[in-house]
């Protein structure tokens, strides 16, 4: 009967983690996890910008800005790179020395749109 009593608990642990992957699914919403250049880091001026988010994002509906510190718009192309995850900026031309604000929308699988701000400096 240990046989039995092995496959019970067992089997409990799958529904106990089947249940905490459900709740975790429930709240899969998109959170910034790194950025580069990184929040309040001061660089060289970057080639690129990158975000990679927490969640496979849907492309159509997720993107960023930039703008100085002063709230003039920079022109940058966003897109979300294979894999999902990371959004990429191609800039136009390099930054210039000074504060600049990267504002970012995302939306994941499950239609929850998330939005957040950062700023980075470039020395
Ligand atoms: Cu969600």
């Amino acid at each position: 009967m240990t046989t039995t009593k092995t496959t019970a608990s067992f089997l409990a642990t799958i529904a106990a983690g089947a249940l905490m992957l459900g709740a975790s699914q429930a709240a899969a919403h998109a959170k910034l996890v790194s950025a580069n250049p990184a929040p309040n880091a001061t660089v060289a001026a970057p080639q690129a910008i990158s975000l990679k988010f927490s969640e496979r994002l849907e492309p159509k509906f997720s993107g960023f800005e930039i703008a100085t510190t002063a709230g003039a718009a920079v022109p940058v192309k966003t897109a979300v790179a294979k894999g999902g995850q990371v959004i990429d900026g191609a800039l136009a031309a390099p930054l210039p020395p000074g504060g600049y604000k990267v504002t970012w929308h995302a939306v994941t699988a499950d239609a929850h749109r998330m939005n957040g701000a950062y700023s980075f400096t470039v020395r």
